[in-house]
C-alpha cells in the first residue's frame, strides 16, 4: 500500500499525506489478510493477491474515513491517532475517502488479476456490490436510521451482514478468485466469508461494550452512547460471545476440506473471534 498509495508530496499534496495517514497510520489489516490468505490457498500469483488485498483495505480505509465525521458518528479517534477530519479537515477527509474508493477500482481496473477477463470483470462487479448501496454502504444507512430503534435480530443480522460482513467476504473470494479453484471450493470459502464477517462484527459489539478506549484506538462505549441496537442490547454479552464461538465453528467447518491448505484462513478466524481489540 506504500508503494500504490499516490506519493505525499505529490499534487495535491495535503489530500495524499491525508490518503496515506488514513491507510498506512495503524490498523488490524483483517481484509487485507484475509485476502492474502485465501490467494495463498487458491495458490495464486503473489503479486496478483497483493493488489485486490490492498483494494480492499483501501475501500475499508475509506469507510472508516466517512464514518467518523461529524455527520456520520462524529468520532475524534481512530486507530489510536485523531481521526482525518480531525488531523485535516471535514472537506479533506471527505476528499480522502472519495480519492481512496476510486483508487480501489482503479487498482482493479489497471493490474491484470486473471488469465480471464470475464473473471477481472467479476472481481470488479463483486468489490463494487460489497461497498454500494446493497453492501457496506446500505448497512451503513440502516446502521443510521436504526439509532434510538429496536430491531429484531434478523434485522441486525441484515444490517451488520451489509455494512462489516460484505466487504470482509468480498475480500476472502476476491484473493480466492486470482488462482484457480473449483466452483464448489469457491462456496465453501464464501461461506468461511459469510461466517467470519458477522462473527467480526459480533466480536465488535462485545468489545465495544467491555474493552477501553486504548486498548481500542478508538472510543469504546460508541454503540450505547449513540443508543445503536447491537449484538449484546440484543442478547446480552454471553449469549453474543456464544453467537461469535458457533459462527466461529462454522467458519473452520468450512475450511476443512481445504486441510493444511487453509492454515492462514483457520488462524484468521481464531483471531477474528478471539482478538481483544
Ligand atoms: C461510511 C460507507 C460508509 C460505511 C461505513 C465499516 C463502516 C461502514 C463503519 C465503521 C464503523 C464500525 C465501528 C463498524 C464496526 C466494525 C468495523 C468495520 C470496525 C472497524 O474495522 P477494524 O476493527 O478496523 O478492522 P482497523 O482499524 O483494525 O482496520
Amino acid at each position: 500500500m506504500q508503494r500504490l498509495l499516490p506519493a505525499a508530496d505529490a499534487e495535491p499534496q495535503r489530500l495524499h499525506a491525508a490518503m496515506r495517514y488514513s491507510v498506512l497510520e495503524g490498523g488490524k489489516r483483517v481484509r487485507l489478510l484475509l485476502a492474502s490468505a485465501a490467494g495463498e490457498l487458491a495458490h495464486a500469483d503473489v503479486e496478483r493477491v497483493n493488489v485486490v488485498a490492498a483494494a480492499v483495505e483501501l475501500i475499508h480505509a475509506y469507510s472508516l474515513v466517512h464514518d467518523d465525521m461529524p455527520c456520520m458518528d462524529n468520532d475524534v479517534l481512530r486507530r489510536g491517532k485523531p481521526t482525518c477530519h480531525v488531523a485535516y479537515d471535514e472537506a479533506t477527509a471527505l476528499l480522502v475517502g472519495d480519492s481512496l474508493q476510486a483508487l480501489a477500482f482503479q487498482l482493479l481496473a489497471e493490474h491484470e488479476l486473471s488469465d480471464d477477463p470475464r473473471r477481472q470483470l467479476a472481481m470488479v462487479k463483486l468489490l463494487a456490490a460489497a461497498s454500494g448501496s446493497r453492501g457496506m454502504a446500505g448497512g451503513q444507512a440502516i446502521d443510521l436510521a436504526s439509532v434510538g430503534q429496536q430491531l429484531t435480530l434478523p434485522e441486525l443480522e441484515n444490517m451488520h451482514i451489509r455494512k462489516t460482513g460484505a466487504l470482509i467476504r468480498a475480500a476472502v473470494l476476491l484473493g480466492a478468485y486470482c488462482g484457480r479453484l473449483e466452483q464448489a471450493q469457491l462456496d465453501l470459502l464464501d461461506h468461511y466469508g459469510k461466517c467470519v464477517g458477522l462473527a467480526f462484527q459480533v466480536v465488535d459489539d462485545v468489545l465495544d461494550s467491555e474493552a477501553d478506549t486504548a486498548t481500542l484506538g478508538k472510543t469504546a462505549g460508541k454503540d450505547a452512547d449513540n443508543d445503536k441496537p447491537t449484538y449484546v442490547t440484543l442478547l446480552g454479552v454471553p449469549a453474543a460471545k456464544q453467537m461469535a464461538a458457533e459462527l466461529h465453528r462454522e467458519a473452520l467447518q468450512a475450511l476443512a476440506p481445504f486441510s493444511a491448505d487453509a492454515r492462514r484462513l483457520h488462524e484468521l478466524a481464531d483471531f477474528i473471534v478471539l482478538r481483544k481489540f
